[in-house]
């Protein structure tokens, strides 16, 4: 695996390793990650505002976060089937602790489901009780127009995500604004009925040593 890269985002810590995962790493993935989803399945968040989010989610692990009219949170169980989420399977646990090199494992997978319309606006990511803890991201399927800039505003930069390409997200890029413009519709046949997905681990819970 070569890089990881940083790119010239404006800001430290933006990791990118391109075709991280060979086709045969991102069938595997996918195809565990789908067996997992059985159990819980995708479904469409809203905001707090009531409005749909246009990505479909699911999450893996004790942690998973959803978005309802109450807010955003992190909570063990699936909002519909109220069951508890699949555990991160091993080959994603061994991927954040290659790439991160994090003394302590993930707790919190987000799976998104882009089809071919689906974005996500500019956002920050800090419902996580630790923002010192890197964030993982995974992309699989269509490649994505993905967006991010400094976490008070001012310019943004455009980095295409493609399947297989992982980036890791650490010190001032933490807490960047960032968000998917749009797929390339068409640009990967790997995840079934077409469209994209993104695996996001975080350290979401407060960890055990803190007081
Ligand atoms: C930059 N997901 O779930 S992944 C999200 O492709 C999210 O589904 C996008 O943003 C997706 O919150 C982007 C890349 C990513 C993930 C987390 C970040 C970029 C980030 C956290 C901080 C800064
Ligand atoms: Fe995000």
């Amino acid at each position: 695996m070569s890089g990881p890269y940083e790119i010239d985002t404006g800001l430290e810590g933006f990791r990118f390793w391109p075709a991280a995962l060979d086709a045969a790493a991102q069938t595997a993935l996918l195809t565990e990650v789908l067996g997992a989803v059985e159990t819980a399945p995708f479904y469409q968040p809203v905001t707090p505002g009531g409005r749909p989010f246009s990505v479909r989610m699911s999450n893996l692990g004790p942690a998973g976060w959803v978005s309802d009219r109450a807010g955003y949170r992190y909570q063990a169980t699936h909002p519909e089937t109220g069951r508890p989420w699949p555990p991160i399977p091993d080959r994603l646990l061994a991927l954040w602790h290659g790439l991160t090199g994090w003394p302590e494992p993930p707790d919190a997978c987000l799976v998104n489901l882009y089809r071919k319309d689906a974005r996500m606006g500019l956002h920050q990511d800090r419902d996580e009780a630790d923002l010192t803890a890197p964030v993982l991201s995974v992309s699989l399927g269509d490649t994505a127009v993905f967006r991010i800039g400094a976490p008070s505003g001012g310019a943004t930069r455009s980095v295409k995500l493609a399947s297989g390409d992982v980036c890791a997200l650490t010190g001032p890029a933490r807490l960047a604004r960032h968000g998917i413009d749009r797929l390339l519709p068409g640009s990967s046949g790997l995840v079934p009925g077409g469209g994209r997905i993104n695996l996001t681990l975080r350290k979401a819970l407060p960890s055990s040593r803190q007081s």
